[in-house]
């Protein structure tokens, strides 16, 4: 359900994509939204842990770190790398494309065959269960995305992160959301286990009061964290048009 904004509610979300591009840095258009979304670093022994469905399962190989594309376009890979706390451990092969609002997951190793799969060209991912740094880099080694785990990262399940598609939100035991029907991981889809990432779902609170002349809404007082989140997810709603223009440095009309 779209709601409906006032001019107060649209600066802010501008105010958002603003500093949602500063965030970014020299990372533009849809680049600036792939995200680290779910990461599988103490697979569960037996069946269970048998992420890439080899029919094996592999303290290694069934590792996996999963990407999301929250954008309208898709986007291009290639040269792409993902790196633990020591090294480069993945580089993505050329002509790899991740769709719009689509995943794509990089496994530690494994015998498969899934359109959206690749293995870590190093040969493994080296996530470490007692905590761990992930960062993903573009072909030009821009961060577009880096997370930091510690020892919740070897329970025997993937952490993901929930809302989905929201930058900072934050990453949670798989198992334990509602959405995830006591799975252990989603390893390619979304937690309730579609191919497309879900919209974002605004918190169902009360929308700024009017003023009585009926110009300008009453904006509440809130932290400015809370007013970036509105913004991205208003990006969400306003079909990212604007940012493509904020984020191209084209003018805005
Ligand atoms: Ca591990
Ligand atoms: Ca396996
Ligand atoms: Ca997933």
């Amino acid at each position: 359900m779209r709601r409906t904004k006032g001019r107060g509610v649209f600066e802010l979300i501008l105010t958002g994509v603003v500093c949602c591009g500063m965030l970014m840095g020299a990372a533009g258009k849809a680049e600036s939204f792939i995200l680290i979304n779910e990461f599988l670093a103490d697979p569960a022994s037996g069946p269970s842990g048998d992420a890439n469905g080899d029919g094996a399962t592999s303290s290694s190989q069934d590792e996996f770190i999963e990407l999301l594309n929250y954008s309208d376009e898709d986007v291009n890979l290639s040269g792409w790398s993902l790196s633990d706390n020591l090294r480069t451990r993945h580089v993505f092969s050329d002509s790899t494309i991740i769709n719009s609002y689509g995943y794509f997951v990089i496994f530690g190793g494994g015998d498969f065959s899934a359109a959206n799969w690749q293995s870590a060209s190093t040969g493994t991912l080296g996530l470490n269960n007692s905590g761990d740094t992930i960062t993903l880099f573009n072909s030009d080694l821009l961060q577009i995305d880096q997370i930091v785990y510690g020892s919740e990262g070897g329970q025997n399940q993937s952490l993901t992160r929930f809302p989905e598609g929201v930058p900072g939100s934050p990453f949670v035991l798989h198992s334990e959301l509602a959405q995830a029907q006591g799975r252990l991981f989603s390893v390619g889809e979304s937690i309730d286990g579609q191919p497309i990432a879900p919209e974002i779902v605004l918190p169902e609170e009360p929308l700024p009061e009017m003023s009585e002349s009926g110009e300008n809404p009453v904006v509440p007082e809130l932290p400015v964290a809370v007013y970036f989140l509105v913004g991205l997810a208003g990006l969400h709603f306003q079909r990212r048009t604007v940012l493509a223009k904020v984020l191209a440095g084209k003018t805005l009309e």
